[in-house]
């Protein structure tokens, strides 16, 4: 049976149960943006298969993404299917943007995770996996370009295993591999589903000569499932084998716990295994009214996804477009109406809504009102941030707010003609304000302009986007990392006497320090204890000896460097009947930390990231070489796809710049590398 499935656009249904937030998550390149073309079309909310390597694909649609053939930004579109509206957003899978990605997941409560059927899980498919864990986002698995020699979707599954997750769950056979790959084998329903050239999908009976190892996976399905889900358990103790609509109930109830991973396959490019992977996204990933209700920062407030709620959003993006300052929400509670004022609960300013868009990644359809559970943008507040509650001016509540990776590599940025330099500047502002993980600062020393951020392509990204976007151009120096220091030995029962007597009040505070490293993998960068005893030392006292180590910690001795790793105890202290005040116990921690850290013995630390350089195996010794000049610990070497080498290593950051061109040059343009954030490792003293 031949059937062409484009639904119409216009399927809506009232009820949130059929709302589906979801993103699509992935290593670079895996096809993401792909997969989303392909959705876009198949539901029938674009007419045309745009290419990421043409430049025409929905969600790419910034020059600079069409230029380079990689997504930057996170975009938000929405499709319908099967009576299901599905809001979906296309993250990066460039790590330098995974703060993108991070936000995005903030507000999404469900995920594709996309693989790539040669490569199986890549570092940066793990770093997202693992942010969505920790936003406990579930997540199904697409194991795509199936079509591609050396696919293999039983390894790719075994990765699966060892990387991510113990129990990854297969639930169709591909038919055909590499070039002739045409269809899967649905395990649940034990039909086979084949695509034709032009991308149309037939239904049709298991394929006579996979009928065994089809009748075999889906045992083997049926028992993985039992071992996990009570009612699949009984079902197969009683019948000695677990219907189709079990198996769709327990999967769906595996997937929302995060016991198990659905995997599914095809390849996006040829425009197979899209319809099921939509079919899954429905069935098993959940609605707005599945996920815990949303809770205030403070954790006193808790709203419903309930229309009827107060309102209740989160802006997670803010974007400018030509159509004006766009925020980009999504809706815990309430009903938004165009034209109400609401109220940004951190400011407390109040904003008003003048449009509500539905998005299709750059182009919107307006809408009069949105809901609990949906994702839109509107068109209005001036001054919302990224990040911001807006709600019911009668009602404020606070949500937490995502957090901001911190920036590791800095340049400096001057306008190429003086005339320019204010231009510039406000451009930078209003850039870091649409991503946060992005800093302007005047380097204190220099007086120059800097521009911080997740790596060099944020940076040259940014850069690029502030010329096309306002003409300016920008000369930027060359790039730094973020040093920090951190203690090697302390000091004990250190004293610092803050007296200061210069006619009026005057200042006294007399405080006894311990000043140790913190243990090594500590979660926080600061630790602080008070053992007095006797009230030696008020309460508020105390306080503002803790406000003042932290202010000490912004600049380190060595460098002027933040501090990181240090526990401070107050072990003793004194005051003065009249000249003692929280001020200067402060002043007198801030000025007795930095002496005490003078006189402890101290180290810099650098950025490292994790690299995987994947390159033919006869350029293997050069590339060692060159990352052992680099610094770099070489940690794994292992075969690649395909008469490859796939090297881990870790590598200090500053060492990474340019690394890419020079890698292109040594394998002649055959080798390819990965990072990802790992720390900071100590840095070598720099000599004198
Ligand atoms: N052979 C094959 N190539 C594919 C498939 N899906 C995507 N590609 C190609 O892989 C490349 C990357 O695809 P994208 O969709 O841009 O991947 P992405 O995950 O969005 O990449 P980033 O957003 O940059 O992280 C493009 O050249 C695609 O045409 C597939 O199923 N088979
Ligand atoms: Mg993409």
């Amino acid at each position: 049976m031949r059937t062409h499935t484009t639904t119409a656009s216009t399927t809506t249904t009232s009820s949130i149960a059929a709302v589906r937030n979801l993103g699509i998550l992935a290593h670079v390149d895996a096809g993401k943006t792909t997969v989303t073309e392909r959705i876009l079309y198949l539901t029938g909310t674009t007419h045309k298969r745009g290419e990421v390597h043409d430049g025409t694909t929905v969600t790419d649609f910034d020059p600079q993404e069409r230029d380079r053939g990689i997504t930057i930004f996170a975009a938000a579109v929405s499709c319908a299917w099967a009576g299901h509206r599905i809001n979906l957003i296309d993250t990066p899978g460039h790590v330098d943007f995974a703060d993108e990605v991070e936000r995005s997941l903030r507000v999404l409560d469900g995920a594709v995770a996309v693989f790539d059927a040669v490569a199986g899980v890549e570092p940066q498919s793990e770093s997202v996996w693992r942010q969505a864990e920790r936003h406990g986002v579930p997540r199904i698995a697409f194991v795509n370009k199936l079509d591609r020699a050396g696919a293999d979707l039983d390894a790719a599954v075994d990765s699966i295993r060892e990387r991510l997750h113990p129990r990854p769950l297969a639930v169709q056979l591909p038919i055909g591999a590499e070039e002739s790959f045409t269809g899967v084998v649905d395990l649940v329903h034990l039909r086979a589903l084949t695509w034709y050239e032009d991308g149309a999908m037939a239904h049709g009976p298991v394929p006579a000569h996979l009928e065994g190892p089809a009748a075999e996976r889906r045992r083997a399905l049926e028992e993985a499932v039992a071992e996990l889900h009570p009612r699949a358990l009984e079902e197969f103790c009683a019948h000695g084998t677990v219907g189709a609509a079990t198996l769709t109930a327990a999967l769906r109830d595996l997937t929302r716990t995060g016991e198990a991973v659905v995997v599914l396959c095809g390849s996006a490019y040829r425009n197979r295994g899209i319809e099921p992977l939509l079919d899954a996204a429905v069935a098993y990933l959940p609605s707005p009214l599945d996920v815990p209700p949303t809770r205030s920062a403070d954790r006193t407030q808790q709203r419903d996804p309930d229309p009827e709620q107060p309102l209740t959003a989160l802006a997670f993006k803010v974007t400018a477009a030509p159509t004006g300052r766009l925020t980009h929400l999504r809706l815990y509670a309430g009903t938004l109406h165009k034209g109400a004022t609401v109220l940004d609960t951190a400011t407390g300013r109040r904003e008003r809504v003048a449009r509500i868009l539905t998005v299709l990644a750059d182009r919107h359809t307006e809408t009069d009102h949105a809901r609990a559970g949906d994702i839109v943008a509107v068109v209005g507040p001036k001054h919302t941030r990224v990040g911001a509650t807006l709600c019911d001016p009668d009602h404020p509540i606070l949500l937490e707010a995502p957090v901001s990776a911190e920036p590791v590599v800095t340049v400096a940025v001057e306008a190429r003609r003086a005339t320019d330099t204010d231009k510039l500047a406000a451009a930078l502002a209003r850039l870091a304000e649409e991503d946060p993980s992005l800093r302007v600062a005047t380097d204190p020393e220099t007086g120059q302009r800097t521009l911080s951020g997740l790596g060099e392509l944020h940076l040259e990204v940014a850069v690029e986007k502030v010329r096309r976007d306002s003409g300016i151009e920008a000369v930027v120096g060359r790039p730094r990392v973020a040093l920090r220091e951190a203690l090697v030995e302390g000091v004990t029962g250190f004293v610092h006497r803050h007296a200061k007597q210069d006619g009026g009040a005057g200042q006294f505070a007399h405080l006894v320090l311990d000043v140790h490293p913190l243990p090594d993998g500590a979660e926080a960068e600061f630790a602080f204890a008070s053992t007095v005893t006797g009230g030696r030392v008020p309460r508020e006292y105390v306080q503002a000896v803790e406000a003042g180590c932290r202010d000490a910690l912004a600049e380190g001795p060595l460098g002027g460097h933040p501090v990181t790793g240090v526990a401070v105890t107050l072990t003793d202290g004194a005051t003065h009947p009249k000249d003692s005040s929280e001020l200067a116990f402060r002043t007198a921690a801030r000025l007795g930390l930095r002496e005490a850290l003078r006189a402890s013995r101290m180290h810099l630390l650098e950025p490292v990231a994790e690299v995987t350089v994947t390159v033919p195996e006869d350029a293997l010794g050069t590339v060692l070489g060159d990352l052992a000049a680099r610094r770099g610990h070489v940690r794994s070497t292992d075969p690649g796809p395909v008469a490859t080498a796939r090297v881990g290593a870790l590598v200090p950051l500053a060492e990474l710049f340019g690394y890419a061109g020079r890698l292109r040059g040594r394998t002649q343009g055959r080798g390819t590398f990965t990072t990802r954030p790992a720390g900071y490792a100590p840095a070598p003293t720099p000599a004198g």
